[in-house]
């Protein structure tokens, strides 16, 4: 539980600026790391230094001053922390009772220091030797009847040597079962663009930003999930550049934002208007407002308007009169009513559109978390191409990545799905013949531990149990295992929920040093924009018996695979090697690796939509149709409302920082329920009254979570919203996105079944 009394409050300054500022020196001192975070704070994505572990947005070489925002100064105290989780405090413990602690609780105790196993006698963990836990996992693995029976999770906070090596190992074992947190964030990015533009991957890099006329932000909280792009936007919107803000949130800092990192503006308390015009979409109308916007674009063009790229149509795309002829059809009225904004909007917003000569759409998880989810980015895709918004300055998309390395973990070979080509290429370089069929993603890993067809779950970092949906369901799947093995830097809820033999493997930390027989080395990370670049850890590791993820993987491989072709044991000390076959397996975009990655601003990989190169079927870019306006499958249910699952200001995903959610006014409290006044008084509640939620899903299953605090706020009519991932037990496990897998988080169907009258408690919103 939190400390101290629940409190709402609305939040008046604009986001970031001192109030920012005066956070991050909190947290340092909280986590006792004043001197030694400041320190490393130092060397946060400069040239020489690490690259931040909180979000994937670049840094880029040319800006002179700190890199580094309130949420990364949190990540990087966390993780350098003073606290440490030792044998003693398993002693203490058993897992039974640290279930009963909170995630936030969990996390607090600090950083891992030598590797456990579970004693299930006992109920605890106890000291094992590193030898002994590969030991375990190399006769568990080949024990199995099949490779298949076994899920190796990744979370993408995890460095490219050591997902490459991963990826090659698992698939030497023989399956591509590669369950990843990609699978739950920009699944739909990586399945639904590569029709349309032949990539899944944004196209814009950071330079962009200087000439961009318009930019859009469409479902994503910038300003706490990547605070690196306020500075951006800031900079756009003072040489005049619209920005149009997409969200059925007002969210605080695309309002008005202080950068910390400006002097004159703190030391003058200014700030920016950021927004020139905030969209209110109703959760999941994202769609009907991009067929709106397509719509104004069409009947103008027929009405001899030059408001159509005619030029970038016929030269680079195919498919546009099918979608004008869907779009064409709508019907406004509808348009507006599932966007739940108005024609006039739309009509203003389509100006803005038009009038730009180069457009951006940047996007996160409130387009991607839909049941519809990889077909509406490719009418975000459809949108662009009107007005040939690839290949040239200032225009592109640009889904904003959520871990650090999410998205080179996909590059390098955390895929369940992976190309011929590229398992061609694995043949070719290592000399064993890779395993062609698609493995597993998330939930059909979930699935495969429900039917007890999985019987061993290794996670490369993350905190599966807690991310994925339908939580209790989820638990019970994970304690059918054999083994679990959480390759990690903190205790959290995965290890907790386990197999019936369980290791906790800790591991050195992106701000730490690694010292190999070779020496120091360095891992390398790819950005969102698909930057890759060198990151050194400047600290000493918390512990001394940690390891690094990449020996981890190696000698996991060396106990599963005695017979092994791979020389596991030359990777462990030298990085240079490992890069050196990433470039042979990848030598379009990795050639050179080990020299290019020498540059201290590190090299981009190449985007081929940039140069209006399409690596589709057709060459071409594709418009796509997609029928109707909605996201999500329409239900048919009085009381319903549409929940949307949202990080606070204070978490890292599954890890709790604080109970408090400043820009939201929320202090104390994350059992919240963000809702519009008029939706809470028909249903005769009272601000602040306590609530059960209830999934409405049409299976046996009930998925309920009681004691939710209603708060008036500014969202649209029947729409709602919570924290992930304390609302996950709502979240079915069936409820997702075909085409990538990807849990529809954004838009669960909800009704109040239950409700008290509102307790005592300090309002003010
Ligand atoms: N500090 C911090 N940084 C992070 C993370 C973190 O937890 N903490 N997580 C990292 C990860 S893995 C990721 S993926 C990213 C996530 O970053 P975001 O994409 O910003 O993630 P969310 O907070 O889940 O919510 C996104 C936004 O979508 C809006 N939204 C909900 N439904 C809809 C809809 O139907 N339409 C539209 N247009 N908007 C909608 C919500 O109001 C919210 O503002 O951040 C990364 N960075
Ligand atoms: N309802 C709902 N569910 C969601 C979402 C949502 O918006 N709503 N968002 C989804 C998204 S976008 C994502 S990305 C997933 C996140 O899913 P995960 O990536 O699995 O979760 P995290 O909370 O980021 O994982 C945190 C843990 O990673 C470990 N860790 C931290 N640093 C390191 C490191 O350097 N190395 C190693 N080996 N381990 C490390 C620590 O033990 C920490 O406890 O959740 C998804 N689930
Ligand atoms: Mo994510």
């Amino acid at each position: 539980m939190a400390n101290g009394k629940p409190r709402y409050k609305t939040y008046e300054s604009p986001a970031g600026g001192w109030g920012a500022t005066a956070a991050t020196a909190k947290v340092l001192m909280q986590q006792s790391v004043l001197t030694k975070g400041s320190k490393a704070l130092l060397s946060m994505n400069q040239p020489g230094g690490f690259k931040c572990p909180s979000c994937a947005f670049p840094d880029p070489a040319c800006r002179k001053k700190l890199e580094f925002c309130e949420n990364g100064a949190k990540a990087l105290a966390f993780e350098a922390t003073r606290y440490r989780v030792t044998r003693e405090f398993f002693a203490a413990h058993t897992v039974s009772e640290l279930m009963e602690k909170s995630d936030h609780w969990l996390e607090m105790q600090g950083r891992l220091t030598e590797p456990m196993r579970y004693d299930a006698a006992s109920d605890k963990y106890v000291p094992c030797t590193w030898d002994d836990a590969f030991d375990l996992i190399g006769r568990h693995l080949r024990a199995l009847d099949s490779p298949h029976q076994a899920e190796f999770y990744t979370s993408g906070r995890t460095p490219n040597e050591a997902a490459f090596l991963y990826s090659i190992f698992v698939r030497e074992f023989g399956t591509n079962n590669f369950p990843d947190c990609s699978n739950m964030c920009h699944e739909p990015t990586s399945r639904g663009l590569p029709p349309s533009i032949g990539v899944g991957k944004g196209t814009v890099v950071m330079e962009d930003f200087d000439h961009a006329e318009a930019i859009f932000v469409i479902g994503q909280n910038t300003g706490t999930n990547s605070p690196r792009m306020m500075t951006n936007l800031v900079e756009a919107r003072k040489r005049g550049v619209p920005i149009v803000a997409v969200n059925p949130m007002p969210e605080r800092a695309l309002v008005r934002f202080a950068d910390p990192q400006d002097i004159v503006q703190m030391a003058t308390f200014g700030s920016t208007e950021i927004a020139s015009e905030f969209v209110h979409i109703r959760i999941g109308g994202d769609l009907a407002l991009f067929k709106g916007m397509m719509k104004v674009i069409f009947e103008r063009d027929a009405a001899g308007e030059n408001v159509i790229d005619w030029d970038f149509i016929n030269d680079h795309s195919t498919g546009i009169d099918a979608v004008r002829d869907e779009v064409m059809a709508q019907d406004w009225a509808e348009i507006v009513e599932i966007s739940g904004v108005s024609e006039e909007q739309i009509r203003r917003v389509a100006e803005i559109y038009i009038r730009s000569g180069a457009t951006m759409i940047c996007y996160g998880m409130g387009l991607t978390q839909h049941q519809e989810g990889s077909r509406l980015l490719q009418q975000v895709a459809n949108l662009l191409f009107l007005r040939g918004n690839f290949g040239k300055p200032g225009a592109g998309i640009s889904p904003i990545r959520g871990h650090s390395n999410v998205q080179g973990d996909r590059t390098v070979g955390i895929d369940e799905r992976p190309s011929q080509e590229y398992l061609d290429q694995v043949r070719e370089v290592f000399g064993f013949e890779p395993p062609r069929d698609w493995g597993h993603h998330t939930l059909e890993a979930v699935e495969a531990m429900e039917k007890g067809t999985a019987r061993v779950f290794i996670g490369m970092g993350g905190n599966f149990v807690r991310a994925i949906p339908d939580t209790e369901r989820s638990y019970q799947a994970m304690r059918k295992l054999d083994l679990t093995v959480g390759i990690t830097t903190k205790l959290n809820r995965g290890h907790l929920v386990h197999g019936k033999e369980a290791l906790i493997l800790p591991v050195i930390a992106r701000s730490e040093v690694i010292r190999t027989s070779g020496g120091e080395q360095f891992v390398t990370i790819e950005d969102s924009m698909a930057n890759v670049t060198a990151s050194r850890g400047v600290l000493e590791p918390a512990s001394p018996d940690l390891k690094p993820e990449v020996e981890i993987v190696c000698r996991m491989a060396m106990a599963a695979l005695p017979d092994s072709r791979v020389p596991w044991e030359s990777f462990i000390a030298d990085y240079d090697r490992i890069r050196f076959k990433i470039s042979e397996v990848y030598p379009e975009i990795y050639r050179d690796f080990n020299d290019k990655i020498r540059y201290p601003e590190g090299f981009h990989l190449d985007v081929p939509p940039r140069r209006r190169d399409w690596p589709t079927p057709s060459g071409k870019a594709n418009f796509l149709v997609f029928p109707g306006l909605h996201v999500n499958e329409p239900v048919s249910d009085p009381g319903m409302l549409r929940l949307a699952t949202v990080r606070s200001h204070d978490q890292f995903n599954t890890t709790i920082y604080s109970y408090n959610d400043r820009y939201r006014g929320v202090y104390n409290d994350r059992m919240v329920l963000f809702m519009n006044a008029e939706d809470r008084a028909v249903r005769g509640l009272e601000d602040g009254a306590t609530v059960t939620l209830e999934t409405i899903f049409d299976d046996d299953v009930k998925r309920r979570v009681p004691g939710l605090t209603v708060i008036d706020y500014p969202m649209p009519r029947g729409a709602v919203a919570g924290y992930y991932p304390e609302l996950n037990p709502l979240l079915p496990l069936e409820y997702f996105d075909e085409i990538s897998g990807t849990p529809a988080a954004k838009s669960i169907p909800v009704r109040i079944v239950e409700s008290q009258a509102a307790m005592h408690r300090d309002f003010d919103v």
